[in-house]
């Protein structure tokens, strides 16, 4: 039995047990770790399957006039030394695309192998940083308080964040904070995502969480005003009200609440609390993604519900934040380009992107405008891809060798939602023919002909360790998995905030909504898949037309019926599975993302490249749509 963790793209990053079974490793929740508590999702044994996957690629493969020929790893690496010798003269020529397909310390120092070598990387995010940005605008820093904190509200409100599929341990505690009559509020535009958890459903449209938001806090300050502690704590609280004076009934209007809702939502806001925020990452995947998540935050803090216990307003923490890690502050990249326009960025490159490695993410598949990408890497001279199956985006390599995957290897990593940091140990050994990304690149750096050392995996280990707010050594970690942090169960306690002055700061500005264009009324969004993390999808399992689920209203004023259509957009349609679904918004198509194009899916390719208002993010959810039928 082997105490090990789940580096799965996931908030959740459960604590595991592991036991050598008959047909492969068995995979359990540990029961000792206070917030995995015994139990893990279902991703957990697709991944089991995808480590025993007939599909796994087992040696490094090269494109010859079209055809894959297997080769062996020292042909396949003597040929990645020779090209980036030659790219050394000018580094930026070097592209690197990494992801958070496997979070983790020794992960993470592929992207010191490319910073050492000047190389180009990237910026921004598909996941998470409009929200990002927005938080540390806010507070100053990256904090909430700790999620098991939320068993000490008096009302939870949550903004959007789809518990059943993508977070079961927040799930269960919310079904156990229900079953102690504490009120759950949830707000989305489908009801898919509050169902089980919800005493009352809020529909908002897509992408208009900051109308409402600040429709209830308008209300809420007139029927409290702002305490004067917290009025204290703000800069610019004037300019704000001043703002916020200037709007009126079109906040509801555009955001499509009930008036008794807004009621309502101010009622538990302006009441005795707490009630704590829980912020999802859909609300932030719009054109006006940052402004989204500012003015929940300035909902929660203006009704003074920062800085206590069974308050908050949790959005994310930083995985790595609670782990030492000297090396991102003394390098970097030679330059970055921009993640959700990557295949522009890549074609005005200057100097000239001519080779690119990419790892632990699946652009061809994940990023918008999906088809663009496969064909901006697909003109670069060499494309190394090192994934352990065949994605979209190792069908444009030039060159792809072949993982190990998580625990196969050991690593450490940390949660975006709870406080423990975690050893992922090695408890299962890899197929023969495959390597973990560290092994590929540090063999690859001793053959450079200026050579790159990366630090030993052991010692990167404990000096991540060595963090002002972790008292654990790898030895301990070794034996009991897991140690929490020492950061405070309370976030921002005293409403002391992590800006210079101390003060919290407010939204500047509220942009008013994107307007629809002719033709296509409908939001497409891609939430999603319970079972699969992204793209992480067997491909046996790939076998029916994706399906988009529409309310039957949609259906009948769009006059297309249930069964095969096609959603499109302004790139193009991709034929589905039109499914009625009175849980869905009648102004939005749902799609659940990951499935690939190769098998039908790839719904990216007809999502155009829109950054958000912050950070640098994808507005995925802004992408418009119609449908048409029987195709
Ligand atoms: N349409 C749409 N697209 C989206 C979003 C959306 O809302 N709508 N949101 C997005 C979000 S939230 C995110 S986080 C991103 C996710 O985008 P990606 O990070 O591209 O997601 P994955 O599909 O998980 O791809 C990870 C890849 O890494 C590989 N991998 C796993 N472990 C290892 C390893 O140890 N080493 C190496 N080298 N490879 C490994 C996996 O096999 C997989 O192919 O994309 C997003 N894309
Ligand atoms: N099973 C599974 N779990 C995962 C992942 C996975 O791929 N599979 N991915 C992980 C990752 S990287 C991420 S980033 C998270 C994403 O986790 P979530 O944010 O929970 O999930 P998404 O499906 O990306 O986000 C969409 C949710 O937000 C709601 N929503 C959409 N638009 C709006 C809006 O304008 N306002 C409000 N209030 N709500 C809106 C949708 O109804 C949907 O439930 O999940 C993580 N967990
Ligand atoms: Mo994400």
């Amino acid at each position: 039995m082997t105490i090990s963790a789940c580096t799965l793209d996931c908030p959740d990053a459960c604590s595991l047990v592991v036991e050598d079974g008959p047909a492969g490793p068995r995979l359990r929740g540990n029961p000792d770790h206070p917030f995995t508590q015994g139990f893990v999702c279902p991703k957990l044994d697709v991944h089991r399957r995808r480590l025993q996957s007939p599909y796994r690629l087992r040696s490094p493969r090269i494109k010859s006039n079209g055809r894959w020929l297997d080769i062996g790893w020292d042909e396949a690496l003597a040929l990645c030394a020779e090209k980036m010798d030659l790219l050394r003269a000018e580094p930026r020529s070097i592209l690197h695309v990494r992801g958070a397909g496997n979070r983790g310390v020794v992960k993470f120092l592929s992207t010191l192998f490319f910073r050492t070598l000047g190389a180009s990387g990237l910026h921004g995010s598909l996941c998470d940083e409009a929200g990002i940005t927005a938080c540390v605008e806010d507070f100053g820093a990256l904090r909430h308080n700790d999620i098991t904190d939320i068993m000490n509200t008096a009302a939870l409100v949550n903004w959007g964040r789809d518990l059943a599929r993508g977070s079961v341990h927040t799930a269960a505690m919310v079904r156990k904070l229900r079953k102690q009559g504490v009120p759950v509020v949830t707000i989305a535009p489908g009801m898919d995502t509050a169902s089980g958890f919800t005493d009352r459903f809020v529909r908002i449209r897509p992408g208009t969480d900051r109308f409402l938001a600040a429709a209830v806090l308008r209300e809420v300050l007139r029927r409290k005003g702002v305490m004067p502690e917290v009025a204290a704590a703000c800069h610019g609280l004037p300019e704000f009200l001043d703002l916020l004076d200037g709007c009126g009934p079109e906040l509801q209007d555009w955001c499509g609440a009930d008036g008794d809702d807004i009621a309502f939502l101010a009622g538990l806001y302006a009441g005795p609390g707490p009630v704590a925020s829980l912020l999802g990452w859909g609300m932030q995947r719009y054109r006006f993604g940052g402004q989204n998540v500012r003015f929940v935050n300035a909902l929660a803090m203006l009704s003074g519900q920062v800085g206590k216990s069974g308050g908050g307003a949790y959005y994310n923490l930083s995985s790595m934040g609670n782990f030492d890690v000297p090396w991102k502050k003394t390098t970097s990249y030679g330059r970055t380009l921009l993640m959700p326009d990557l295949a522009r960025e890549i074609r005005r490159a200057d100097p000239p992107v001519r080779m690119a490695w990419v790892e632990c993410i699946n652009p061809a598949n994940q990023f918008p405008e999906a088809g663009e990408v496969a064909r901006a890497l697909g003109e670069l001279e060499f494309v190394v891809v090192a994934d352990a199956f065949m994605t979209d985006t190792a069908e444009v390599a030039d060159l792809i060798l072949p993982v190990a995957l998580m625990l196969e290897q050991e690593d450490l990593a940390g949660s975006f939602l709870h406080e423990y940091v975690q050893l992922s140990r090695k408890a299962v050994e890899p197929p023969a023919g495959v390597r973990t990304d560290y092994e590929i690149l540090s063999d690859l750096g001793r053959r450079l002909a200026m050579p790159v050392t990366l630090p030993d995996p052991e010692e990167a280990l404990r000096q991540a360790l060595r963090s002002s707010t972790l008292d654990t050594s790898l030895e301990e970690l070794r034996a009991a998995g897991f140690a929490r942090s020492s950061n405070p169960a309370v976030a921002f306690e005293g409403l002391r905030f992590g800006h210079a002055d101390g003060l919290y700061r407010l939204p500047p500005r509220m942009d008013p909504p994107v307007p629809v264009p002719e033709g296509f009324p409908l939001n497409l969004l891609t939430l999603i898949n319970r079972r699969f993390v992204h793209s992480q999808i067997p491909p046996e399992e790939q076998t029916a037309r994706p399906v988009v689920a529409v309310h039957p209203g949609t259906l009948g004023r769009m006059g297309v019926a249930p069964g095969p259509g096609r959603v499109v957009t302004e790139l193009g349609f991709l034929d589905v599975t039109l499914e009625a679904d009175e849980s869905v918004h009648p102004e939005c198509a749902v799609y659940r993302r990951g499935p690939w194009g190769k098998y039908g899916g790839g719904v990216n390719r007809i999502i155009r490249a829109v950054e958000t208002d912050l950070g640098g993010g994808s507005a995925f959810y802004e992408q418009r749509c119609r449908l048409e039928g029987n195709q």
